[in-house]
């Protein structure tokens, strides 16, 4: 009887199944700042992780059996003791991870630029926690990746500038044995490649993987930017002499022109599915309007093995937005709310700091994100009382309700909307006005202000590609908008943003002095718009 029952479940749920989902996915599958994506599988669970630089916590943790629906589990760097990120500069810090998993331990190996080098950590659940890193103060450059050899051995590769350049941007990608108990690098260094050409630039992001029994060494080349590439280079052995490959670079969109909507291709870690498919995340950046203002995205790419060379998208030979998805079963996850109404006393996954906070500035209590405007600015490189989400949609909205009682102009608490600490809005209240501070190229300006009494405000922005409108009132009924639309140029990519990616949130500061009252935020909302 139980049995039978079971099957009229089991066959429910496979029809309801095989009704909902849908033939194919869209891309970008991890929008907004999600760049340098790497991928493992254990069993029929696939991983993935990002870059994150300065922002904390490190690293997040994405899980899914579909390759496409990823759910945030957990972050790499959690605990304030793993890395302090204060003083360094926001497109520095946390570089490409690398996640692995060998004989029932999660490996992640990743850089800490300008701060403590390279380093490996690591994890029985990939949901944390993850040790302390282990420092490998002898291997120069960034990029790291480990590769475990059917001799039982495990190598460590990396990428690093050669001691003299004979091109402009030379690099070489480089592999040494590792001993993971001792953690340290062993025996002899040497370099596998220097990229696909005779002026290839900027070789990173190394992967090894042993496909039909040959060495297949996959990078990037030419930098993140729009000449960003895919390279491949074989060997019959680990140590090489390694060959590239005639298809080279094997995934790129530099030859579809500067107009091409989706550019900067480049950075992909492959994966084999339990049903024997090959798949490829690899960041891309979505251009509006001539401006990249969601940084790197993760995308997805069907791979093919022809012969020894993984064609990316067959007949395709690009990245697109919508594609047939991989042959697994389909999980979708429920949609999160937008509103924020803080009703857990915890901080919900998707707020991160940008670097270690070291001084307690928040508490959640009663249904309110009560924030204690600390002395320092977002302007120092040093953590401060912002808390940010990642913005992920070129048109958006986000708001609050604020109350918070200003007793001097220095005293200021409201809606931030980052990229570094030279570039960003901050929507505030302030005293008895509502000011909009513009900070871009470093210059600090007042581009609106209204006079304003009341205790509570409620603040609005809504962005439509470039374009954004910044908005307040006493009740949500009566919004007016603070000065002009204002352009997102501000957080889009050069101008000194570089690498990291956009956040908007909440943020309060004394400036050079506490508030003499916290900002209490009874709720944020942050909602993709579809007109
Ligand atoms: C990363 C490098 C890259 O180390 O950008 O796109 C650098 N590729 O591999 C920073 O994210």
């Amino acid at each position: 009887m139980k049995f039978f029952f079971n099957l009229v479940v089991l066959l429910l749920f496979t029809q309801g199944f095989s009704q909902t989902a849908p033939q194919n996915f869209e891309n970008p599958i991890l929008t907004g700042f999600h760049p340098d994506p790497s991928i493992c599988r254990v069993g029929d669970d696939y991983y993935l992780v990002n870059s994150t630089f300065v922002w904390y916590p490190g690293i997040p943790i994405y899980h899914r059996k579909d390759l496409v629906n990823w759910k945030l589990i957990g972050h790499a760097i959690q605990r304030k003791d793993q890395l302090n990120f204060n003083g360094v500069i926001d497109k520095f810090g946390i570089f490409a991870p690398t996640i692995r998993h060998h004989n029932g331990t999660f490996y992640i190996t990743t850089t800490c630029v300008e701060c403590e080098g390279n380093f490996y950590i690591t994890a029985k659940d990939p949901a944390g926690p993850w040790s302390d890193p282990v420092f490998l103060k002898d291997a120069p450059g960034v990029d790291p990746s480990l590769f475990w050899d059917t001799d039982g051995k495990s190598y460590y590769i990396g990428t690093k500038s050669p001691k003299e350049q004979k091109w402009l941007n030379q690099g070489e990608v480089w592999m040494q044995e590792i001993d993971l108990k001792k953690g340290k690098l062993i025996g002899k260094r040497k370099v596998l490649t220097k990229g696909h050409a005779n002026n290839a630039s900027f070789p990173e992001s190394p992967h090894i993987y042993k496909v039909n029994g040959k060495y297949v060494l996959l990078i990037s080349e030419e930098g993140t930017e729009k000449n960003h590439a895919v390279t491949v280079h074989h060997s019959d052995s680990l140590w090489g002499p390694y060959i590239t490959d005639y298809v080279n670079p094997v995934m790129t969109h530099r030859h579809l022109g500067k107009n091409y909507p989706v550019q900067a291709i480049g950075h992909a870690d492959l994966v084999e599915t339990q049903n024997g498919e090959w798949w490829s995340v690899v960041l891309g950046k979505r251009m509006i309007d001539g401006k990249f203002t969601l940084g790197r995205e993760t995308f997805l790419a069907k791979i093919e093995f022809q012969d020894q060379t993984p064609i990316f998208n067959p007949e395709v030979g690009k990245v697109v937005l919508n594609q047939k998805r991989p042959n697994l079963p389909w999980s979708p996850i429920k949609a999160k709310p937008s509103t924020d109404n803080f009703e857990e006393d915890e901080l919900k996954p998707d707020w991160s700091f940008i670097r270690t906070p070291n001084k307690e500035f928040y508490k959640i209590k009663n249904g309110k994100l009560c924030i204690k405007g600390l002395p320092e600015t977002i302007d120092s490189l040093v953590n401060t009382s912002m808390l940010l989400q990642r913005i992920k949609d070129f048109k958006f909205s986000a708001s609050t309700e604020l109350n918070f009682q200003s007793k001097s102009p220095k005293e200021q608490a409201g809606l931030v909307i980052y990229r570094v600490n030279t570039n960003y809005y901050f929507f505030a209240k302030q005293e008895n006005k509502i000011v909009l501070i513009k900070t871009f190229k470093g210059k600090k300006e007042i581009v609106a202000e209204a006079p304003y009494t009341h205790k509570n405000v409620f603040l609005e922005v809504e962005a439509n590609g470039l374009e954004i409108q910044f908005k307040y009132g006493s009740s949500i009924e009566e919004m007016k908008h603070l000065g002009e639309i204002q352009s997102l140029e501000v957080i889009s990519d050069g101008n000194g943003n570089q690498f990291n990616g956009p956040g908007i949130g909440v943020y309060a500061t004394g400036n050079g002095k506490e508030n003499s009252k916290p900002a209490c935020y009874n709720s944020f909302t942050y909602k993709k718009n579809k007109k």
